[in-house]
């Protein structure tokens, strides 16, 4: 394992991070004096000179102090730390961050966080954040990573109380994942050589990300793959969203459509509570049969999982099985899956409804949203289906 870098340098589109220096006393202590900044804070004086020459000495003696530059013009806009690093936990503490009223608003701190958490998930599984309880502001700001809130630590002597607030490696990833636009389904630990055909030499912690429902599908609606006309929009979209987040996590992505086949329905039953049913597609207790994978992340370690919610296979308690006889065409018979017939009839003018209102079969299943996809989403996918067997292209039906 590689020791944790306190003070490294650290650039993102906006802003560089570099190790805190003697020289940097005097633009930091004209952002600091600013007394707006600590106005939620216990420690007010800090706004003072000497106030915050105690604050610049303990820094730079933490030695892991990094000053953050604003690159279009090169000037100094705050500070943040790293310390109490623990390498038998594995985790370490960000705090003593400031930043000029001037660069507020969530861009400069989301990507100063960013940048820092990055760097330590290289070295840690877990970041926390101490926040003063009543700096309520900062407390949103941590929230709003994903970090959840698992205690509070009082400080005697400047008798200050700190909320505790813990970030996990997993939790960072389905933050960032939702905002790219995919749902993290789920995580689990797979045993070796249990899926021969997952790329890679050590399969330490397998993620699932996908669509549930329509909530996903707006994002990928405006994206430049959805309207630039080219085949598989979805399938290059994916690839273009997961592949960053492998980049970012070192982790390596596969995807539905991958040859050899990864099995992608095994892998969600491991990571998720969806269950087989009847036609073939996985069950989830929440989004009935509207939902989908659209690629998953391999780390080489074996991560904490989040929290698995218990639940029972819908199926078990359905009696009238709808879901089986609701086919104009009986696609679902006793001997599978006849596609063929599904075909003629989603490609006919009777099979309209199928493809504007989505597989009669899915609908008819009492579980999940209504309706489980969007309108335009249902075509997108029947077409993509249709297409993909009209070219012979059959695996990336999208
Ligand atoms: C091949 C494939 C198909 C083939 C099915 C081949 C067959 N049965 O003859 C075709 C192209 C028809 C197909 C269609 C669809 N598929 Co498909 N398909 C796959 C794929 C790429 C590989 C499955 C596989 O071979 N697994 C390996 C074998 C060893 O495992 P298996 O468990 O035996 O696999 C079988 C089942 O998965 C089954 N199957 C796969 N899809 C479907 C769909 C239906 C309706 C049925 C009855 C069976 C079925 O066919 C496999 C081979 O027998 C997977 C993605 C993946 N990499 O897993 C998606 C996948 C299984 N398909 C999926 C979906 C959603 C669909 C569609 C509903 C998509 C759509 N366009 O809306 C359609 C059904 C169209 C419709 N009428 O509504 C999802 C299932 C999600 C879930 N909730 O379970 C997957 C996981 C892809 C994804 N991105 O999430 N699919
Ligand atoms: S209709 Fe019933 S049997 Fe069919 S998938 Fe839904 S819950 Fe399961
Ligand atoms: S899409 Fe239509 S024809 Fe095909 S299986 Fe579903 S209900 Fe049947």
């Amino acid at each position: 394992m590689v020791d944790f870098d306190l003070q490294p340098t650290l650039t993102g589109p906006l802003i560089r991070l570099r190790p805190l220096r003697s020289a940097d006393f005097e633009p930091l202590y004209s952002v600091a004096s600013d007394p707006l900044i600590w106005y939620q804070h216990p420690d007010k004086g800090r706004s003072t000179r000497e106030g915050f020459a105690r604050f610049f000495a303990d820094a730079l003696a933490s030695r892991g102090a990094l000053v953050a530059v604003d690159r279009a013009d090169d000037s100094t806009i705050g500070c943040s730390r790293f310390h109490t690093y623990r390498s038998e936990h594995r985790d370490v503490i960000i705090g003593y961050t400031f930043l000029s009223r001037s660069h507020w608003g969530g861009t400069y701190n989301g990507e100063m966080k960013r940048l820092m958490l990055d760097h330590a998930f290289r070295f840690v599984e877990s970041v926390r954040f101490l926040v003063a309880e009543q700096n309520l502001r900062s407390r949103r700001a941590v929230e709003k990573l994903g970090a959840v809130d698992v205690g509070s630590e009082e400080h005697c002597e400047l008798g200050i109380v700190h909320r505790i607030y813990e970030l996990k490696q997993l939790q960072h990833l389905q933050q960032r994942a939702e905002s790219a636009g995919v749902a993290m389904r789920g995580a689990f630990h797979p045993e070796a050589g249990e899926f021969p055909t997952l790329p890679g030499s050590t399969h330490g912690t397998l993620v699932l990300l996908g669509f549930t429902g329509s909530l996903q599908w707006p994002i990928f609606a405006r994206s430049p793959e959805a309207i630039d006309g080219l085949p598989h929009p979805l399938d290059r979209w994916s690839r273009r969203v997961i592949g960053a987040l492998a980049r970012e996590f070192r982790a390596c992505d596969i995807y539905p459509a991958d040859s050899p086949i990864v099995p992608f329905q095994q892998l969600a039953m491991r990571c998720e509570s969806v269950y087989p049913s009847p036609i073939g597609l996985l069950v989830h207790p929440l989004w009935g049969l509207w939902h989908s994978y659209r690629g998953g992340l391999i780390f080489p370690t074996r991560l904490p999982l989040p929290a698995r919610p218990c639940s029972t296979r819908p199926c078990d308690s359905c009696e009238a099985k709808p879901c089986l006889s609701a086919c104009p065409v009986g696609a679902f018979g006793r001997d599978g899956f006849d596609l063929k017939a599904c075909l003629r009839h989603v490609s006919s003018t009777e099979g309209s409804d199928c493809r504007e209102c989505g597989c009669r079969a899915r609908c008819a299943c009492p579980i999940g949203p209504r309706p489980g996809y969007a309108p335009e989403q249902v075509r997108f996918h029947m077409d993509a289906f249709l297409t993909a067997f009209q070219s012979g292209d059959r695996e990336k039906a999208d």
